[in-house]
């Protein structure tokens, strides 16, 4: 905006300054785009994001939400063509202790998502958050850890076979720095257990895609190039992986020349390209009070746009699809975990589609 106001003249900036002093008194309500929008030589038909994007968009799901609210459901039926389970096929959900499994949650939304034709990307093997007390308190030899790695990687994926097409084998495994995180498992299993986990589950079902999925590429050169370094050396290695997933979870201040690099420099890696936890936050300073306007509902549509633009350039066969992470504002982890007010995701609390619906739309123009 800067930028722009710099090239035009002093009328025009009155002018401008006028009309986006009324945007921002405007009231907050006031977010949604008409949602009988109709697109461009579709005649009449509404659109929805998986009729008119050319690569899968998808949601992660809270199962309760999905469960027992009609609006999430639906809207989630209407909008999307791929799924992943927020929480409920992390290790402490499906393996809470030592000899149980629990596939309720994760089973119920797969069933959901094969009764809506929706494909299911599983989310996720092997991270060192959302562990069970069990493997946190585990006492054993290396090769009992092992054994703890591979059993768990070869149920879960022997129990969704056939049904998720693809997993997050290993999640944020690389450091701010872009070294190894020092997690439980690089403690008790050295650093080799991302390349094995890779070869577990890829024993248990060879048709499953894999992806190494982490953060960080947008906003950190170190650490981008030391996730795009472990994957290339995990592929020339001969270890089975497909896919690098880019989470995401960006911010409205972010210059588009980062976010688009995060891409391009993921897609020269030959591997598919998943935005698999994608949200936009307008509050990252935490800013107290802070409330959605009209105009910073723009922005955020234009970041939305730039993230699709530069995602639509990369090679077809490596388009794995767009998630993004949680359906409405209100869902989102990100103003629970963060304590904050923010409205992240492109429907707004009212299941309404705002700007950044519209944003997405426009990267593929
Ligand atoms: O959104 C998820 C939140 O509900 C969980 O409490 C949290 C811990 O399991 O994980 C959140 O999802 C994270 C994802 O699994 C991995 N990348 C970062 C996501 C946001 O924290």
């Amino acid at each position: 905006m800067i930028a722009r106001l710099k090239k035009i003249g002093f009328t025009s900036k009155l002018i401008l300054s006028m009309s986006l002093l009324s945007i921002s008194c405007a009231k907050s309500e006031n977010t949604s785009i008409d949602p009988g929008l109709v697109w461009p030589n579709h005649g009449t038909e509404e659109i929805t994001l998986q009729k008119n994007m050319p690569f899968p968009m998808g949601a992660a799901l809270n199962v309760n939400l999905l469960k027992s609210n009609a609006n999430y459901r639906n809207l989630v039926i209407k909008e999307f063509n791929s799924v992943t389970a927020e929480n409920a096929m992390k290790f402490a959900a499906v393996h809470p202790a030592k000899d149980t499994y629990n596939w309720s949650d994760a089973d119920y939304l797969v069933d959901f998502a094969i009764a809506n034709g929706k494909r299911v990307h599983g989310h996720t093997l092997n991270w060192y958050q959302s562990l069970p007390d069990w493997v946190n308190n585990f006492q054993g030899s290396t090769a009992d850890w092992e054994n703890l790695l591979k059993t768990h990687i070869q149920t879960v994926l022997g129990h969704f076979k056939g049904k998720v097409v693809s997993w997050d084998v290993v999640n944020e495994a690389i450091d701010e720095n872009g070294t190894l995180r020092n997690t439980i498992w690089l403690q008790k299993l050295g650093p080799d257990y991302i390349g094995r986990a890779f070869q577990y589950a890829h024993e248990a079902d060879p048709s499953a895609l894999l992806f190494y999925n982490d953060y960080g590429h947008e906003y950190s050169v170190t650490k981008r190039t030391a996730i795009l370094k472990l994957v290339s050396d995990l592929k020339s290695k001969g270890i089975p992986i497909d896919g690098i997933g880019l989470q995401m979870h960006t911010r409205v201040t972010q210059s588009d020349a980062n976010l688009a690099s995060a891409i391009t420099t993921a897609a020269a890696t030959g591997l598919k390209v998943h935005i698999s936890e994608l949200d936009i936050s307008l509050n990252p300073d935490n800013v107290p009070g802070a409330s959605y306007t009209v105009a910073l509902g723009e922005q955020q549509a234009a970041k939305y746009k730039v993230i699709v633009k530069a995602y639509n350039s990369i090679p077809k066969n490596q388009q794995y699809g767009i998630t993004q992470w949680n359906v409405t504002d209100t869902d989102s982890w990100i103003p629970s975990f963060y304590k904050r007010a923010d409205w992240p995701l492109p429907f707004d609390a009212q299941y309404q589609r705002k700007a950044a619906y519209q944003g997405i739309l426009d990267g593929i123009k």
